[in-house]
């Protein structure tokens, strides 16, 4: 934050390393959050020591003795105004820099890598595009943008990781979503921070921010042979969704290839966009919004299929791009195409990665 003195910073951010009540600064988000935060503590301590000050001098200033006699007095508009203008003035900072960070922790960049989380009593499921599957544990490469797509199986949960100061609910029944881009290599903790029954304070795990270079060794090394847009293509046969859902001219259900992210309209006559969340109410209440043109036949697989298993489903249809067998061969080694613009012009102060 060059806007605060340098110097300053310097000096709260070496403090804050030392002091182990403050996680580490570990994402580009945190320096910000924390530079907030900071401003708050900071004018809030100013508050506080003004009416401390004011209460004391006033109390020895007015005693009775010094003014045996009580006066009435009616007021001044300057001073009203004063008290007034400053806090407003103060709050509005406050609102305005909060909002400007708010869009930015809620706006992931287009080119982030998604990595979906199912929270259930009481883990985290954490599930790769590639197919590797963890539990209380998230792998993720440092100096890439990941964006999370989170949702409950069962209760509330809340998914914090400090380090990277950021916090998003998972919720049953609706896809949220948080993102990050980690600054530093190491090993943080990963919270479940809304109380979500007994087991509850075991609901914690680690996140670990790992060099391009390891990241991809073990995205290699924990494959489980299939991407999980494969295992969305396995559960659709297992399901027989490819009962109706096929390229027969007489299928009793609509196309899926390239619906993902296309605008369907509904028999009500609405249009939507068929995103993620659409293909989870699609799959699991049909009733809810059948397609235009198409007998409500779709049988509810509410309860039936677990929000893993939708969101191999939802990967499945995503990829489908020809037809109803995936194009791609899993290659468990590939990243997301790296932004260009941001390799060529590291941010001063980020740290640069060296590929292997
Ligand atoms: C009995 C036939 C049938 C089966 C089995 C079936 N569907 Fe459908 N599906 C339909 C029909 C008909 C529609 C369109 C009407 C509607 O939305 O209810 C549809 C709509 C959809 C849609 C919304 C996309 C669109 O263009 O409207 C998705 C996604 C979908 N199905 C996925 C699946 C999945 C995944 C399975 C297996 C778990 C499955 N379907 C099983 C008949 C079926
Ligand atoms: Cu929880």
């Amino acid at each position: 934050m060059s806007h605060i003195s340098p110097v300053l910073w310097q000096f709260l951010a070496k403090w804050l390393q030392h002091c182990p009540l403050f996680p580490p600064e570990a994402s580009t988000i945190a320096p910000q959050m924390d530079a907030l935060f900071f401003f708050l503590v900071l004018i809030s301590l100013v508050g506080l020591t003004l009416v401390v000050l004011l209460v004391v001098a006033f109390s020895v200033l007015y005693s009775k003795n010094r003014h045996p006699k009580a006066v009435q007095i009616e007021g001044s508009t300057l001073l009203e105004a004063t008290w007034t203008i400053i806090p407003l003035g103060l709050f509005l900072v406050a609102f305005v820099w909060g909002a400007l960070i708010y869009f930015r922790v809620y706006t992931p960049p287009p080119n982030a890598m998604n990595i979906y989380v199912v929270g259930k009593q009481w883990m985290w499921k954490v599930e790769h595009p590639g197919g590797q599957h963890e539990i209380d544990e998230l792998h993720v490469p440092v100096g890439r943008a990941v964006q999370l797509t989170l949702i409950s199986q069962d209760v509330f949960h809340s998914f914090s990781i400090p380090a990277f100061r950021v916090k998003r609910e998972a919720i049953p029944g609706r896809y949220t979503s948080v993102w990050f881009e980690a600054t530093k290599p190491g090993t943080y903790n990963l919270f479940c921070t809304q109380y979500c029954g007994t087991g509850h304070s075991t609901m914690i795990g680690h996140v670990v921010v790992m060099k391009s270079g390891a990241y991809r060794k073990w995205l290699a090394s924990s494959t489980s042979g299939m991407s999980l847009a494969q295992d969305g293509e396995r559960l659709f046969a297992s399901l027989s969704c490819n009962a109706c859902h096929n390229t027969r001219p007489n299928a009793r259900g609509p196309n899926l290839v390239g619906v993902y992210g296309s605008q369907l309209t509904l028999d009500d006559g609405q249009t939507v966009t068929a995103d993620a969340a659409y293909l989870r109410q699609a799959i699991l209440d049909p009733s809810q919004n059948a397609t235009e043109g198409y007998a409500a036949i779709m049988p509810t697989y509410q309860g039936q299929i677990s929000e893993g298993g939708v969101v191999e489903l939802i990967e499945y249809i995503r990829n489908l791009t020809t037809g109803y067998r995936l194009q791609e061969t899993l290659n468990t080694t590939q990243l997301p195409p790296v932004n260009e613009s941001k390799t060529a012009a590291p941010a001063p102060g980020a740290q640069t990665e060296v590929n292997p």
